[in-house]
């Protein structure tokens, strides 16, 4: 066994700490009862290419009655409501009949909005490492993805979603969901994915999806998508 000096052994004990904190908390995230996640950035962090306004009323109202409504359709089925939110909606199939779509769409919605705070930040810069590598492997490149990305986007009819996914052998691949489903119900991981619903962006581009689109790439925080597809290879990642 190594020795540890007294500085050595304080500084893991506290990395340790820190972990537990950070799981637990995570815990009430990722299982229930669901609790909402703060934003880890202030809402007027994204201006001006998503608004302080947009960032409130999306995070607080619209996440927050995700939470709300998923706890709710779980309040009579305890041992569900315990289960990882990833695994209740990789087999949604054995949730009763009665709360099925209740949580499809809440549990959905919670999960995917979890994910979309966390790929955006003060963005600019592009990708690195091996998520650039899997970009130009199984995307075609930046440009090529952000292209076929925000036709995708446009494409969606109504409301829904734009993913990109991962899987375990870290092969990307582009795909849109309708309303709040995500690809966690078809078992896949979700590397990123951009919010289509008209609650994202209506306040400041009304009808213009496109210019969303072509705007929200300025807020990726690419850092935390590499972290992401890192996680996605060891088999870490979560929501
Ligand atoms: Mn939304």
């Amino acid at each position: 066994m190594p020795t540890l000096n007294r500085r050595g052994f304080l500084a893991g004990a506290a990395a340790l700490s820190t972990c537990v904190i950070a799981d637990r908390s995570w815990g009430q995230v990722a299982s229930g009862p669901f609790k909402l996640p703060p934003l880890a950035y202030p809402a007027d962090s994204l201006e001006p290419h998503i608004d302080a306004r947009t960032m409130e009323i999306h995070h607080d109202r619209h996440h927050a009655a995700y939470v709300n409504n998923l706890n709710d359709a779980l309040k009579d089925y305890p041992d569900l409501a315990k289960r990882p939110l990833r695994d209740i909606l990789a087999n949604l199939g054995s949730v009763p009949d009665s709360i099925r779509t209740k949580v499809r769409n809440n549990g959905g919605g919670h999960a995917n909005h979890t994910m979309f705070w966390q790929v955006m930040g003060k963005g600019g810069g592009e990708p690195g490492g091996q998520l650039k590598a899997a970009i130009d492997r199984d995307l075609g490149g930046l440009e090529k993805l952000q292209q076929d990305f925000n036709a995708a986007g446009l494409g969606v009819f109504g409301s829904g979603w734009v993913f990109v996914t991962a899987g375990r052998d870290g092969k990307l691949a582009l795909v849109q969901r309708p309303n709040q489903d995500t690809p966690l119900m078809d078992g896949q991981s979700v590397l990123f994915g951009n919010d289509v619903w008209e609650h994202a962006y209506y306040l400041k581009y009304q009808n213009r999806r496109g210019d969303y689109l072509k705007a929200w790439w300025n807020v990726v925080n690419w850092q935390a998508l590499e972290d992401r597809y890192a996680r996605a290879l060891n088999g870490s990642l979560d929501l």
